[in-house]
């Protein structure tokens, strides 16, 4: 039986892999910060069947315990600080979780089990400023923001590591990717769950940055089949994951209120808390090394991703019974937890 630890078991990346991992017949462990409420929610359901361990990425020794308790095979590394928008509020602990987090868990396995093979959870926020589209292995990075800095440090970790230690350690340059357990303030998911709660009376408007960026969004449990493929290779190397697709946010609007019988121009508002200091304008990745190499493929396409996500809000939305159905939540924290607040 294979084993894995992945970190950042507890978020949306996390809950698929350990899901696919376990179909796949693996022993998992999961590294999981202490909280003072447990924060299970996209795990609910694996509970029983995997391993949790308490563990920090900022905290060397907790990290080399895990691997010494996991005595992983396969290691994936996908905690971080992820959400782009505190990076900025935030670029010292994103700093310390999302870049030197990396060297952390490198050192770890470097020291305990350089057998193991590593796969770290880069992004396509590495390219940042448009210097090529479509985007690809070799396209040269100019990250916009703290979070995408963070990141191009992680991934050159990752490469030198593989190059000085000789690890078998991949970065995945992976392109945006939803689901319906994406984090709320994430733009699919706040728009998702905004045309549930509009449908159902729950919620009079939305409040909106920038309409004109574009992303490449695919499907979670498309990619994280992706980050397993990386690590069966014969040799460790770097793949852009992406659907090769673009669409802007404005086209995400309206593809989710039209989905209800909704016109977005009716209740979305420019907001200028939700502009970012420095924006990434397009995102259009090159899959091609993968596919090729990977005989990796997306089966989730864009309308059908963000179709899912609306119906799976509308569930979850109807189940909620609050005292003031009129009552908005937060647009920056999760609604439905504020919702619960109120009760
Ligand atoms: P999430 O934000 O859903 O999950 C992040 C995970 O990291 C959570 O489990 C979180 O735990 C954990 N974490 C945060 N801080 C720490 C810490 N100090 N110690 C241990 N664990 C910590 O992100 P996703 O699942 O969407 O993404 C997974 C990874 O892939 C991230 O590294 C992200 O940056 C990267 N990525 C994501 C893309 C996407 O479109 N989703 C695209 C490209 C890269 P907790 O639940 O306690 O907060
Ligand atoms: P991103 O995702 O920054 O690409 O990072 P996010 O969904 O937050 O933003 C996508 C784009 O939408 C624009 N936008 C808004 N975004 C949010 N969150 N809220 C809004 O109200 C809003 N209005 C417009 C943003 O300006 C941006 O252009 C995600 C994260 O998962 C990272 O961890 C990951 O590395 C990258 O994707 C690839």
């Amino acid at each position: 039986m294979k084993r894995a630890l992945i970190t950042g078991i507890t978020g949306q990346d996390g809950s698929y892999l350990a899901e696919f991992l376990l179909g796949k017949g693996y022993r998992v462990y999961g590294l999981r910060r202490r909280t003072s409420t447990p924060n299970y929610t996209n795990i609910e359901h694996i509970l029983d069947k995997i391993e949790v361990i308490d563990g920090d990425l900022s905290d060397l020794s907790s990290v080399i315990r895990a691997l010494q308790m996991a005595d992983p095979d396969e290691v994936y590394n996908l905690g971080a600080q992820s959400y782009v928008e505190t990076s900025w509020l935030q670029p010292l602990l994103t700093s310390e979780l999302t870049a030197v987090g990396v060297t952390n868990m490198l050192e770890a396995v470097r020291l305990i089990k350089p057998s193991a093979r590593f796969y770290q959870a880069s992004s396509s926020e590495m390219f940042g400023k448009v210097l090529e589209t479509p985007q690809k292995e070799t396209t040269p990075f100019y990250p916009r923001s703290p979070y995408g800095v963070a990141k191009v440090y992680g991934h050159w970790m990752t490469v030198n590591y593989r190059e000085s230690f000789n690890l078998f350690a991949c970065s995945g340059i992976l392109f945006n990717h939803e689901s319906p357990r994406r984090g709320f303030e994430f733009v699919t998911r706040k728009v998702t769950n905004a045309v549930a709660r509009i449908k159902l009376g729950m919620q009079s408007e939305l409040r909106m940055g920038n309409l004109d960026a574009r992303r490449d969004w695919g499907f979670a449990g498309d990619y994280v089949q992706a980050m397993w493929l990386m690590l069966q290779q014969e040799k460790a190397n770097d793949y852009v994951i992406a659907t090769g697709e673009t669409h802007s946010v404005r086209e995400l609007l309206e593809v989710a209120f039209s989905y209800v019988g909704l016109d977005y121009r009716d209740y979305v508002v420019n907001d200028e808390k939700f502009h970012r200091p420095a924006e990434v304008d397009l995102l259009l990745g090159n899959p091609e090394k993968a596919v090729k190499q990977l005989g990796w493929e997306r089966k989730v396409g864009f309308m059908q991703l963000i179709q899912m996500m609306v119906d799976s809000d509308i569930r979850l939305n109807q189940a909620i019974t609050v005292s003031d159905p009129k009552q908005q939540g937060y647009d920056f924290h999760n609604p439905l937890v504020a919702a619960s607040w109120s009760e």
